[in-house]
């Protein structure tokens, strides 16, 4: 099939997994069309069945705001109709699913094609900004009008029919991990960098927005810098980052703390930390957290949303209430302390994670796609 992908390129969970899918359809032999305002991150290996079409937007003194939206639906009309694509699947609604709604009439008008058009709900889409009544309507309608909807998880799927009056049925779809890649083997110097003294190594990615309540990793951390000897890695970059330097600072273990900024080789940042944070707000999935688990590293969460769909209370890891830091840091400070306990916890994560492995969800998606094959002519 020739399916073209559009999402964020960026480092936040949606882009990277649209951009995982599109490199594991190309393995398969699908044509793979990338529609993007710039190079998906992950999008970093040559195949001769990926291409890349970078949506240019026009600048005019009169634009305060140049209408993006236009440009990457124009985008959308050349690459469906240039490549004769079978299908758009679009990730996070805003302002995707509008925008291939419109391109879908285009081409429609144009050549009487009926290009299928999947929409992917991946979280803050829904449960953030989409909800903002400043985007609601058009969320709904295009979601509405998507040939086909799916959401990560199953809380993400409810989400979306407690908030918006979606008609149609939502396919839960779970994000995927390559657990070969992630299963590596540490690279011992940088361990002993990391943690000169064999000190445990704790880790925290995301796009440090207020969702992920980076004040709690920091506190976690903390708790357990008290009991133990420890490190914690910060992975990725956002507004919160300042504040956590400070907290890290005023809590006097800065040194234990290193902040990584954004970064591609994720597996080898995993392969050496024993346990991942995530005490987020909401993650509609927690897609870091199976990247970790793949690396077999546990988990220490809040329950939010799809978490407890991918980490399973004391088996994987450990979840609490949204703000319970004392249980998380208990949590913690005990499994670190129990090295048997924690070995058997890491594999059992790394299980969990196969479960999710990129070769039972891609069929899925194939699946999926082979539906609307036939829906071409109108
Ligand atoms: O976590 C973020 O804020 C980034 C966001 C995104 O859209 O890139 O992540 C969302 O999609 C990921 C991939 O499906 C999920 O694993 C994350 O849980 C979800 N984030 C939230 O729901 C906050």
């Amino acid at each position: 099939m020739r399916i073209g992908i559009v999402c964020y390129p960026t480092f936040g969970g949606s882009g990277v997994l649209a951009t995982e899918l599109g490199k594991a359809l190309a393995d398969e032999g699908h044509e793979v069309h990338f529609i993007t305002y710039q190079q998906p991150v992950r999008l970093n290996v040559f195949n001769a069945n990926i291409f890349y079409h970078e949506v240019r937007v026009p600048t005019y003194p009169l634009f305060d705001y140049p209408p993006y939206e236009v440009a990457l639906a124009s985008t959308m009309v050349d690459v469906i109709m240039n490549h004769d694509l079978d299908l758009l699947h679009v990730h996070y609604a805003i302002p995707h699913a509008s925008a291939a709604y419109m391109a879908k009439q285009i081409v429609k008008q144009k050549t009487g094609r009926n290009i299928p058009v999947i929409t992917t709900l991946h979280g803050t889409d829904i449960t953030l900004v989409g909800k903002d009544k400043m985007y609601e309507p058009v969320v709904t309608f295009s979601i509405n009008e998507s040939d086909a909807i799916t959401a990560v998880s199953q809380n993400l799927k409810d989400e979306t029919f407690k908030n918006f009056a979606i008609t149609k049925d939502i396919d839960v779809i779970y994000n995927f991990v390559d657990v070969t890649r992630f299963n590596k083997k540490p690279i011992d110097a940088f361990r002993k960098v990391i943690a000169p003294h064999g000190e445990k190594i704790l880790m925290h990615a995301s796009n440090f927005r207020k969702v992920k309540r980076i004040d709690d990793v920091v506190t976690i951390f903390a708790n357990v810098r008290k009991a133990m000897p420890a490190k914690l890695l910060m992975v990725g970059d956002g507004p919160e980052r300042h504040a956590a330097e400070e907290q890290a600072r005023a809590l006097g273990i800065e040194e234990d703390i290193r902040f990584l900024g954004k970064q591609e080789q994720m597996e080898d940042i995993l392969a050496v930390s024993d346990m991942f944070l995530l005490p987020s707000e909401y993650e509609s999935f927690g897609l870091a957290a199976l990247e970790a688990m793949a690396a077999k590293a546990v988990v220490i969460s809040t329950n939010a949303g799809g978490l407890a769909e991918i980490n399973i209370q004391g088996v994987t890891g450990f979840m609490a209430n949204v703000g319970d830091t004392k249980s998380m840091s208990e949590f913690a400070i005990e499994l670190l302390q129990d090295e048997e306990r924690l070995t058997k916890m890491k594999e059992a994560a790394y299980q969990q994670a196969c479960l999710f492995d990129i070769s039972k969800i891609i069929p899925v998606y194939e699946k999926l796609y082979s539906r609307f094959c036939r829906m071409q002519i109108s």
